[in-house]
């Protein structure tokens, strides 16, 4: 089966994801899209670097194995070679606008069911010299199988960068399903040169998580696409940022998508500025976890209806 390539095609990408644990569709953005959302991302990430709020990180700062996932840039850091700029949906409606994109949906639909929530929304400048992440897959914190005989360890005792590595080489092993995928939206060019998210086709299914000791040189692919793309992994997919050997910044923007029983890497509940949330239609309040799934997930004790409202909200009676 050959890798995933740049697709326009939709069913060919569905099937790339299922296959290899990626896809990329191209020409997902017009190159008004792609201007616009740019100089958006670029007018926001100097002014959190101009107010001391930016988050950067060069290549010794990054650590894999620990509780965060950035550190915050300070004079005794090795400089901005990367700026994350975090929880997109506050930072203009450009951004607010992709979140119920058909491309996206469909996909995030193929793998999660149509009741998918959104689990973050965060970007990546990643300027020459940014560093290269050590693999790693985004469903880390999913509980394993385990064997029967086994008492369980306390689901909530897992942490980011444990190594399994286990595989007994058993075909008919199970393996837990993907409740999450990540999506990439290319606002330059990706390339194997610019840092490109290096991957290992096909990880997904390995029931594994990568050593993050490791650089799997010998199998890791650069997936590489064109400014304006939508690329998608499964968050089973062992992935992570290239280095960036160009004179060029790599940006991209990252959504990540779950399955809807699952907590969200985001509490939009508490993170969504009053401002937005007023304004943001039922569609994406309900993409952000604010309707009811299942009658059961994110009740919020009010009276009817699977929209979330604190006016209807039942106190104490009496
Ligand atoms: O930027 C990329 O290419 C991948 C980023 C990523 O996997 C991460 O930051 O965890």
């Amino acid at each position: 089966m050959p890798l995933p390539g740049p697709t326009t095609d939709l069913d060919h990408a569905e099937n790339d994801l299922f296959d290899h644990g990626y896809c990329i569709v191209a020409d997902v953005l017009s190159q008004t899209e792609i201007v616009g959302l740019r100089s958006r991302l670029e007018e926001q990430a100097a002014a959190e670097r101009e107010a001391g709020l930016a988050y950067e990180f060069g290549e010794l700062s990054r650590d894999t194995g620990g509780e965060n996932f950035t550190v915050r840039a300070d004079a005794s850091t090795m400089g901005p070679k990367h700026q994350f700029v975090g929880v997109l949906i506050n930072k203009g409606a450009v951004f607010r606008d992709l979140v119920l994109h058909p491309v996206a949906d469909r996909l995030a639909t193929a793998l999660l069911g149509a009741d998918w929530v959104l689990s973050a929304y965060d970007s990546s400048l990643v300027r020459p010299g940014g560093p290269q992440q050590a693999l790693h897959t985004d469903q880390w914190w999913m509980p394993r199988p385990q064997r029967r005989d086994q008492r369980q360890r306390p689901a909530g005792d897992i942490r980011r960068g444990e190594f399994y590595g286990d595989d007994d080489g058993e075909p008919d092993r199970l393996i837990t399903p993907a409740v999450s995928c990540t999506s990439a939206w290319t606002l330059s060019p990706f390339t194997a040169e610019n840092g490109a998210t290096r991957v290992v086709p096909g990880s997904h299914l390995s029931g594994q998580e990568p050593d993050p000791a490791r650089d799997y040189d010998n199998e890791a692919v650069s997936i590489e696409a064109p400014a304006g793309s939508f690329i998608l992994w499964d968050a089973r997919l062992w992935h992570g940022m290239g280095k960036n050997r160009s004179d060029a910044e790599r940006a991209g923007l990252y959504t990540v998508y779950n399955a809807p029983m699952s907590r969200t890497q985001i509490n939009w509940q508490v993170a969504l500025l009053p401002q937005v949330r007023a304004e943001a239609s039922p569609e994406l309040l309900a993409r952000l976890g604010f309707k009811v799934w299942g009658g059961y997930y994110g009740r919020v004790g009010a009276a009817d209806g699977d929209m979330i409202s604190e006016a209807e909200v039942i106190g104490e009676l009496g």
